[in-house]
């Protein structure tokens, strides 16, 4: 259960998203929050997604098969400061389009970095999530870089931004480095999908 994990595909165009209508959980968030960290970390493997200390490399939305029943869709990362705006907008545009063109999602994972107070990307993406009615989790990445006061800081921050947010709830803490908050996840997947 949840043990069989594969990459299937990148997706340029939104014309290329698969067409087998599999439930859909969701990755997004700036780029370098520690979305495909998250994804290696929480299958345990080291190269099931590319990771990049290059913030904003990954420009697909790639694709992972897992169990054969659903797919983990990691989204192109956007808002990092070094991207042009007319990028920014360009990914903007992209998620907004796959938002719209999915029928399938189940659950999106919004992942903050920790360290750092939501931005106004993130605001964004959250409004988006809202329009398009898709259940979300706030993940708070990172969290192995935080003391403990930190780490209620982080909490506090980002209820702060988002009122809808309660902790253990729909807003976790997770570390790919620390194996922290994988034990949550993998229950929650399990549930939505045994
Ligand atoms: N300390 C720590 N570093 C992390 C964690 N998750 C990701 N990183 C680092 O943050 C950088 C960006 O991670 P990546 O997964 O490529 O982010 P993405 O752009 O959102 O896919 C990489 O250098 C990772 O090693 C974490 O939980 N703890
Ligand atoms: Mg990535």
């Amino acid at each position: 259960m949840l043990d069989e994990s594969k990459f299937v595909k990148s997706v340029f165009a939104i014309k290329e998203l698969p067409k087998d209508n599999l439930p859909e959980i969701i990755l997004c968030g700036r780029s370098n929050v520690g979305k495909s960290s998250f994804l290696n970390s929480l299958f345990n493997k080291k190269d099931l997604a590319k990771t990049s200390s290059t913030p904003g490399k990954t420009r697909s939305i790639n694709y992972y098969l897992i169990d054969k029943k659903f797919y983990i869709v990691d989204l192109p990362g956007f808002g990092y400061a070094k991207i042009s705006k007319t990028e920014r907008e360009y990914w903007a545009r992209l998620i907004q389009e796959f938002l719209s063109e999915s029928n399938n999602i189940w659950l999106a994972f919004h992942l903050i970095d920790s360290r750092h107070k939501p931005t106004e990307l993130d605001f964004k993406l959250n409004a988006m999530l809202h329009f398009f009615n898709i259940p979300f989790v706030v993940l708070l990445s990172k969290i192995d870089k935080l003391k403990q006061s930190e780490i209620s800081d982080a909490k506090k921050n980002a209820i702060e931004s988002f009122p809808e947010l309660s902790l253990d709830d729909n807003l976790l803490t997770y570390s790919a480095v620390k194996n922290f908050g994988h034990k949550e996840i993998l229950q929650r997947l399990s549930k939505i999908f045994y």
